[in-house]
């Protein structure tokens, strides 16, 4: 089964990123498994999934699930994202291992939270 890995990314924060996200989870399937790979989907825009809406309380539910069972986090922080933020607040609770990836040369001074 190998590593299963949890990979956080924003969605309505803003999809700037997606093309560095699908290229960093790429490079994390090498180690295991990752189960918010749609996040790194270019069809994936701040209004849904090829037009597809399950709902914010079903997403919530499954992402915090994939969250919890996740053996490490892995989040792209370059992009300020509201969800990211929680997630990351979720899992530095559970006292689960957390990778934040931020870019020194980012237009952003990122949050002194993370
Ligand atoms: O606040 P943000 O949307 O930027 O939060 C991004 C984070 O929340 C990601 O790391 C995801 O784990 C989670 N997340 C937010 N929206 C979704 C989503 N659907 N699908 C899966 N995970 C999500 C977007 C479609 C929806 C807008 C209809």
């Amino acid at each position: 089964m190998g590593l299963g890995i949890y990979f956080c990314g924003s969605i309505r924060g803003g999809r700037q990123d997606v093309d560095i996200s699908c290229r960093i989870i790429n490079e994390l399937k090498k180690f295991g498994r990752v189960n918010s790979e749609h996040i790194g989907n270019p069809d994936l825009v701040e209004k849904g999934e090829d037009g597809v809406k399950p709902g914010d309380k079903y997403i919530n539910n499954q992402d915090l699930k994939w969250l919890q069972e996740a053996n490490v986090i892995v989040a792209g922080v370059i992009q300020p994202s509201l969800g990211v933020g929680y997630e990351i607040g979720r899992a530095v609770a559970k006292n689960q291992k957390i990778l934040c990836l931020f870019r020194s040369s980012s237009k952003y001074v990122l949050s002194a939270m993370i």
